[in-house]
């Protein structure tokens, strides 16, 4: 019994923001659970690539290019997915930017550019998954949170703002929906390695070797790092778990820190 628990096959997976980086990490941890995923990005270049990529790795993949802070194309596309590729049955909601500027010098357009798709985003995709999920009394929201959802930086004050209202977006969205069958919780990465962060993770630039001191795990996270912890908020193992954000993050949020010349 224990192994079906996590069990995936004949759901439907849909991932914003799934052409690269974690969106393609967690789509692929799904995908061989047995999930058949849908990936979404803006750009049908990066779609084509992305595409290739999942097929060589024998998952099952079909592609849609929306804007997801656009409701009209996400309603749009929503009824496209579920009438091509079926009724989605977890949705993850990891489409998001980051612009790194100190809070004084940043414009209100660069503020709510960053607002509307790390925040306003997973709201107006949920808002239109969760309609099906209800009819059919039973869903996954995963909402891609952040270790930024509790702690701020210099110059990302844009995003911890909105990750750490996408925290209580999840609690909310839990709140409202839990008696519906639907399962609302977070995941909430550390600092990882992928495109987003390339900018700040140079091998002898003075922030990477303080990210590396300040995570007790002493690395950065690997996108699969994340797949363990998307698997059990998709399955049947989460089924009692709701509004809970899983933090995956090397236990950075865990400790203080330690000083540079400490082992
Ligand atoms: C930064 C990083 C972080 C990470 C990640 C940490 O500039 O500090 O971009 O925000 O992206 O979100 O959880």
């Amino acid at each position: 019994m224990s192994l079906e628990l996590f069990d995936l096959k004949g759901k439907v997976a849909f991932i914003t923001g799934s052409t690269q980086g974690l969106g393609m990490a967690i789509a692929m941890g799904l995908g061989n659970a047995g999930a058949r995923i849908v990936v979404n990005g803006r750009s049908q270049f990066k779609m084509d690539v992305a595409l290739h990529e999942y097929k060589s790795a024998g998952i099952t993949a079909t592609g849609y290019c929306f804007d997801v802070t656009k409701e009209d194309q996400v309603i749009e596309h929503i009824t496209l997915i579920e009438k091509e590729v079926g009724p989605i049955d977890i949705l993850v909601n990891n489409a998001g930017i980051n612009r790194r500027i100190p809070l004084v010098e940043m414009s209100v357009s660069d503020f709510s550019d960053v607002l509307d798709i790390d925040l306003v985003a997973p709201f107006v995709v949920s808002k239109n998954v969760v309609k099906g999920m209800i009819n059919r009394s039973h869903g996954k929201i995963i909402n891609i949170c952040s270790m930024m959802s509790e702690l701020g930086r210099n110059t990302v004050g844009a995003y911890a703002a909105a990750k750490g209202g996408l925290k209580m977006l999840t609690k909310n969205m839990a709140t409202e929906w839990a008696k519906h069958n639907i399962q609302v919780n977070g995941i909430g990465p550390g600092y990882f390695a992928t495109p987003l962060t390339a900018p700040i993770r140079v091998e002898g630039d003075p922030f990477n070797d303080f990210i590396i001191n300040r995570t007790p795990a002493a690395r950065w996270g690997d996108p699969n790092d994340l797949q363990g912890a998307a698997i059990f908020l998709a399955s049947n193992a989460s089924n009692f778990v709701n509004g809970h954000i899983l933090y995956v993050d090397g236990g950075i949020l865990a400790t203080i820190g330690k000083p540079a010349n400490e082992d």
